[in-house]
């Protein structure tokens, strides 16, 4: 097959990954995307299997996403979580009405036996999403963000701390035990991609713990398909989330360059273009010299055009080598 109809695969978490994965898809033949999920910020709350960057993805691929909000769908309502407040109830992890739906099913469906990869395939379907949407992993892996003084579960620090505690640093609990999500593994082996694109997501909490996941990041170096990652810092600023303060609090330099050290000394040899937007050309020079290639175009993702011009581009570069 020639590289217009080979398959893509595309690393996400978060919204701003999710925004560049619907460009993609948009820019793809139905079915052409694939895109490997982070699943470290899953979490079990009030007996309920929580997986937050596939919900984002999955709302935003079929249209239903909350875009004020970032996450949960469009047009919800809030019963349940007023009703439960009233009985004092947790209510610290907004989940709205048609969203509590989500988390519902998934949950019967895994404790019916079903993997969390058919459980999200199954989901996709339902919703019309043709991409497909594959979990990091089946096993269980947890973000934990380390803060002065306390380990917290990912959403005690981003939901009920409001990404307010320093931070320094990140662990993965359980990855060392977890195996890349099988059918990407088979796909990579078949040489089935002809790009790999790494999303503008939060390298620390949403790209890290997919890349970490033993045997992955070597796989993706190895694989004759060139990988583009995108920087999700722009001009210094995170476009959205927490990104820029952790890095800032990390000691990291705040820029589309520190992004890219950041990468280049973790995973050396994985990365073939680095694409930064228009207002960081300045630093091409110098992330060049950590040998990638850098691209620069408008990384930022106003509306859907701009999502999929920045697919576009991306898809090209892929193509170019
Ligand atoms: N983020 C918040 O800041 N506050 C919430 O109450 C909240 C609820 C929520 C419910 C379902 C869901 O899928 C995501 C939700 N998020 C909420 C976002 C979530 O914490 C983040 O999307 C990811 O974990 C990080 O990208």
């Amino acid at each position: 097959m020639s590289a217009a109809q080979r398959s893509i695969l595309a690393l996400s978490g978060g919204v701003g990954g999710a925004k560049l994965a619907l460009g993609l898809a948009d820019e793809l033949a139905p079915g052409q995307l694939h895109v490997l999920v982070n699943t470290g910020d899953d979490f079990e709350h009030m007996g309920l299997h929580i997986s937050p960057d596939i919900d984002t993805l999955l709302y935003t691929l079929s249209g239903m996403a909350n875009e004020e909000l970032g996450w949960g769908q469009a047009g919800e309502t809030w019963q349940t979580m007023e009703a439960l407040e009233r009985l004092g109830g947790e209510t610290w992890f907004r989940l709205g009405d048609k969203d509590m739906a989500t988390h519902l099913w998934r949950t019967r469906q895994l404790q019916q036996g079903k993997s969390l990869g058919e459980v999200t395939t199954g989901l996709a379907q339902q919703l019309g999403v043709q991409t497909h949407v594959h979990p990091m992993t089946e096993e269980p892996v947890r973000t934990t963000v380390h803060c002065a003084g306390e380990n917290l579960s990912f959403q005690h620090y981003f939901v009920r701390e409001r990404c307010e505690p320093k931070v320094s640093g990140f662990s993965f609990e359980g990855i060392s035990a977890a195996r890349p999500n099988r059918n990407t593994m088979r796909l990579l082996q078949d040489n089935a991609f002809s790009s790999v694109v790494i999303c503008p997501s939060n390298p620390f909490v949403s790209v890290d713990p997919i890349l970490q996941l033993p045997g992955l990041w070597l796989a993706l170096r190895d694989n004759p398909a060139p990988v583009v990652l995108v920087s999700p810092i722009v001009a210094g600023l995170a476009i959205k989330g927490p990104a820029a303060k952790m890095m800032a609090e990390l000691g990291v330099p705040v820029t589309a360059l520190g992004v890219a050290r950041h990468y280049c000394a973790r995973y050396p040899g994985l990365l073939d273009y680095f694409v930064i937007d228009d207002s960081d050309a300045t630093l091409a020079d110098d992330i060049g010299k950590l040998g990638v290639e850098v691209a620069v175009t408008s990384t930022v993702m106003k509306n859907r055009a701009d999502k999929a011009r920045l697919a576009r581009f991306t898809l090209h570069l892929g193509e170019a080598s």
